[in-house]
């Protein structure tokens, strides 16, 4: 094994810079061109790449140190073809750092008050320098961190660019992207991707809603009043629906399903499956007929993620439960691969558990998405909420019969109302449209299914 020397490359015309992060340690393995100290300048910090792949031997510089072009920085045990060759080092790497390009050599450095000290090491601490720029194409802006911090902040996925620096020069420190970190998820900070898909301002405001203080009124002024706590599962709910409510630019398209005939074939399916024990509500047929729509328009059952789509292959339904609590949503899973008889038991089956309370986590997770039906209730047409991160949710209402021209005269149809809820960032109109008169052929003659 052959001994090397590793020394600091060109670094233009910095002389006696500081070393001010120690990146690898004794008995550390190293890579070509693998960041092996941080040093700074009064204008820029830089880290300084290995010329050879090998195991640290021994740490020629600490924190504090200035080194200049041919310090040497560390003895590596070398490895590979580099052992088998001559030690000596190999030419300064072509990552030069890139000090030079970050102040250009005609213009008068900018004191600390006129502008950050410019950081020019990479964003990824493990690929080396930045090529030698011309001067002539500063690469300023870039946050001022160690490529430790930078490191941090990217396994946490915190936009550096964004974080103030509390350090000397404006330099961001491990604590601030902790502080970082802690804001926004607080709430008190967001980030400019999370602004990016928050809705948009209020007319002549800046970012954010700017919204009015929740009205303070002392209601026992105007007559007697009691006052009780929302439930366990109102809170969390109203705090989900909220969110969905306000980021999501939802838009409902109402339509009508003819069902005359597919509610004589349940009412007959009742008859003949009495002694089962197993109901058949129109619910169920929704779910079979949604899973259809679903399948023909993919959209309708996928997830936005960032700027790309997640397309779920598999087909979960979820169905609003109302429950002495408050709303849940239990899942009704692979619904494409059961029939309406078990459909309707696990529906039975769940919106029991959920009345009594027994819903755990799994039966309400994974739905793709989701049906709320008032059909035993009654209305004429709502607007649902969407379920994020579903894209889609439709509402159901109670079904009337109405006079319906067929042509030659009225005849009387069972019309089913049908809302639909959708997620105008995924979906357009028209699909929405579409979706909807896809579903009420289905409805109107449920051999479509089979297509
Ligand atoms: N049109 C006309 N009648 C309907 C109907 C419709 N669209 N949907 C159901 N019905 C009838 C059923 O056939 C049943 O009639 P019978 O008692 O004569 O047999 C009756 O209404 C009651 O049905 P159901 O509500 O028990 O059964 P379901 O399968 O339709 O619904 C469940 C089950 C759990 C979804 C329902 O009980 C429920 O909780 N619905 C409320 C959902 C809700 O709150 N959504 C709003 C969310 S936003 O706040």
């Amino acid at each position: 094994m052959a001994l090397i020397d590793v020394k600091v490359p060109d670094i233009g015309d910095f002389k006696d810079v500081a070393v001010i992060e120690l990146l690898v340690k004794p008995g550390d393995r190293v890579a070509v061109d693998q960041s092996l100290i941080t040093v700074e300048s009064d204008k820029a910090s830089m880290e300084i790449p290995s010329s050879h792949a090998g195991v640290v031997k021994e740490l020629k510089v600490q924190l504090g140190d200035k080194v200049s072009e041919g310090s040497v920085v560390l003895t590596l045990e070398a490895e590979g073809a580099a052992a088998a060759a001559a030690p000596e080092p190999a030419p300064a790497p072509v990552a030069a750092p890139a000090v030079a390009a970050a102040v250009p050599a005609t213009a008068p450095a900018p004191t600390p008050a006129e502008a950050p000290a410019p950081t020019v090491a990479p964003a990824v601490a493990s690929t080396p320098a930045a090529p030698h720029q011309p001067a002539s194409a500063p690469v300023l802006g870039l946050p001022h961190a160690s490529p430790s911090v930078r490191k941090f902040a990217r396994e946490l996925g915190v936009p550096l660019a964004e974080v103030k620096g509390s350090g000397p020069k404006g330099r961001i420190t491990l604590e601030d992207v902790q502080n970082f970190t802690k804001a926004v998820m607080a709430g008190t900070v967001q980030t400019q991707a999370q602004a990016a898909h928050a809705p948009a301002p209020a007319a002549g405001t800046g970012v954010g809603l700017d919204l009015l203080p929740w009205p303070k009124v002392d209601f026992a002024k105007f007559g007697p009043i009691e006052r009780k706590e929302l439930g366990r599962i109102k809170k969390i709910s109203g705090a989900n629906l909220m969110r969905n409510a306000v980021m999501i630019p939802a838009v409902t398209n109402h339509d009508d399903a003819d069902i005359t005939e597919l509610e004589a074939f349940r009412v007959q399916l009742n008859k003949e499956h009495e002694k089962s024990g197993i109901k058949v509500t129109m619910l169920a047929f929704l779910i079979k007929a949604c899973v259809a729509a679903l399948k023909k328009f993919p959209e309708f059952n996928s997830s936005l993620d960032g700027d790309a789509l997640i397309f779920k292959h598999y087909w979960h339904i979820g169905f609003a439960a109302d429950t002495p609590n408050g709303l849940v949503v239990p899942v009704i899973k692979h619904a494409d691969q059961k029939g309406i008889l078990q459909i309707s038991q696990e529906m039975a089956e769940l919106a029991k558990k959920a009345r009594e309370g027994k819903l755990g986590p799994a039966d309400m997770s994974g739905a793709t998405f989701t049906i709320s039906s008032l059909g035993g209730i009654g209305g004429r047409y709502f607007t649902p909420i969407i379920n994020a991160p579903e894209v889609a949710i439709l509402g159901v209402c109670k079904s009337q019969m109405e006079p319906k021209w067929d042509g030659k005269q009225f005849v009387p149809r069972l019309m089913l109302p049908l809302s639909l809820t959708w997620d105008h960032r995924v979906i357009d109109g028209a699909a929405a449209a579409r979706f909807n008169a896809y579903l009420g052929q289905i409805l109107a003659d449920f051999r479509r299914v089979l297509l």
